[in-house]
């Protein structure tokens, strides 16, 4: 049993509560982050900022489940010290098109009362190449053809713009809570381009009275296994859907919200002018840190994060990568000391409760893998600066996509170009070959690095080391030669 289990119910007027946030994609992550900061802010301040959850694809059966229970959430925040039981109660209603019809949703949008529409619908669900939309992708083209049916968050929100504007509601805030950089930019982006596209009018009303402040987001949560829920047994939480996830949690937002906003920082949130320093340390630093232990670590049989940092060949080259190949690439303001967050990274990806497995990060590495790598790579080689650590990771997920790990187990691959991916390593050989294939067909390389052999050199000797030496031995030996 943990050492201490201490729960916490709702202080506030739950009845008090109206549908102010709408939430698109209301999966672990929403569960344990946005609601946490709105269930917290509500016991400081009361007041009716209640959230509707909705999802757009799967996920019937959980919302339907949150029904069934008067929508309390539980969110258990684990570590070695003991667990943080919150019984989240902000919930007001949930949604879904496939369950409920696409106009209930829609209709959310006409609200007088909604202010904010906040999303996780992770990197894939902006549908974005280079920070701007991306028409040929599939999904999308079908919203542009059928603007009043979406499949897309995008032209899910486009479309609820519109009855919002034809109703004359005035505008909100849409807040992108995604790992992407400049995610409230991207996503302003994306939905000016959807709205251009059908309806130059609506563009218009959209970039007069919408906001889409960027912000920072950072809390580990897992997808819930086993171990998860044997330890939910053993305190006596019965929802099959708890979440259970790291105490630490930040969130770093830009105030821009154009029809008010709860006091989140009186939940710990931290309003800022700029928020791209923050995004940029936290997506270099602890994602590329999650994702070069993905990649690397599945190939070498480690299951989970914690599993990796154990192993201290791989905790010290996690740590190397974000001290040497990562800090050094960014600008923060006066008083942050990246020293000292590598050092609680490596705390908290160790963090025993939470299992936290190699082949959840992998997925989606070609929505990830720009973000938290190229962008430091290209840095390096503007100044002439070695990246043995990054060559690695991307050999990593090379040889990752191949599927099967060191000892021929298979590796399970998802990712929106998975089928590309399976197609190049069917054909070509293991070796020069694929890796000259994966940077030119991929999607993951812009044409510039992708030609540029100092781009090249680094990650083909490094795919190289790779399957000489299998990635164990190729981590180990990081640095030996530096
Ligand atoms: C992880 C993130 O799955 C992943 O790619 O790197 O979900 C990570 O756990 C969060 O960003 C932590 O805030």
């Amino acid at each position: 049993m943990p050492k201490t289990t201490t729960i916490e119910t709702p202080r506030y007027n739950r009845a008090l509560l109206k549908p102010r946030i709408l939430h698109l994609g209301y999966g672990a992550f929403a569960r344990a982050f946005l609601s946490t900061y709105v269930d917290e802010t509500l016991d400081r301040t009361g007041g009716d900022w209640g959230v509707v959850a909705a999802r757009l694809h799967s996920g019937v059966v959980e919302l339907d489940a949150l029904d069934a229970r008067d929508r309390i959430v539980t969110v258990v925040a684990a570590d070695d010290d003991g667990l943080l039981v919150r019984r989240v109660g902000c919930l007001v209603d949930t949604s879904h098109p496939g369950r409920d019809g696409l106009d209930a949703l829609l209709a959310i949008f006409e609200r007088e009362s909604l202010s904010l529409v906040s999303l996780t619908i992770t990197e894939k669900g902006y549908c974005s190449r280079a920070g701007e939309l991306d028409e040929a992708h599939p999904d999308l083209r079908h919203d542009l053809a059928n603007p009043a049916a979406p499949r897309t968050a995008v032209g899910v929100l486009v479309a609820g713009l519109r009855r919002r504007m034809a109703l004359d509601r005035g505008g909100l805030t849409i807040l992108s809570c995604d790992n992407l950089p400049e995610n409230g930019a991207v996503c302003r982006s994306v939905v000016l381009g959807f709205a251009a596209l059908v309806d130059a009018d609506l563009a218009a009303w959209i970039a007069a009275h919408v906001s889409f402040p960027c912000t920072m987001v950072d809390r580990i949560v897992p997808a819930l296994d086993e171990a998860g829920r044997t330890l939910l047994r053993e305190i006596g939480v019965e929802d099959t859907d708890a979440i259970v996830c790291e105490p630490f949690r930040q969130w770093v937002i830009e105030d821009r919200f154009v029809r008010g906003r709860p006091d989140f920082d009186l939940a710990g949130a931290e309003f800022v002018a700029d928020v791209r320093p923050f995004e940029e340390m936290k997506l270099r630093m602890l994602n590329g840190a999650h994702s070069f232990l993905a990649y690397l670590g599945a190939l070498a049989g480690h299951a989970t994060i914690a599993d990796c940092v154990a192993d201290p060949a791989f905790r010290d080259a996690a740590r190397d990568l974000m001290t040497l190949e990562q800090a050094p690439t960014l600008a923060m303001p006066d008083g942050i000391d990246l020293t000292a967050y590598a050092d609680a990274l490596i705390r908290r990806f160790s963090n025993s409760r939470l299992n936290h497995r190699t082949t959840q990060i992998a997925t989606d590495g070609t929505q990830k893998l720009p973000q938290r790598m190229l962008a430091s790579i290209r840095i390096h080689m503007a100044h002439d600066r070695p990246w043995p650590r990054l060559a690695l990771g991307l050999a990593g997920w090379m040889a990752y996509c191949r599927g099967t790990d060191d000892t021929g187990t298979p590796l399970p691959l998802n990712d929106p170009h998975a089928d590309a991916l399976r197609a190049i390593a069917a054909s070509t050989p293991d070796g020069p070959a694929y890796v000259a294939a994966m940077l030119e067909g991929s999607t993951v390389f812009p044409a510039d690095l992708a030609a540029s052999p100092s781009f090249r050199e680094p990650v083909d000797a490094a795919y190289r080391t790779l399957r000489r030496d299998g990635a164990r031995a190729a981590v180990a030996g990081l640095g030996k030669d530096a």
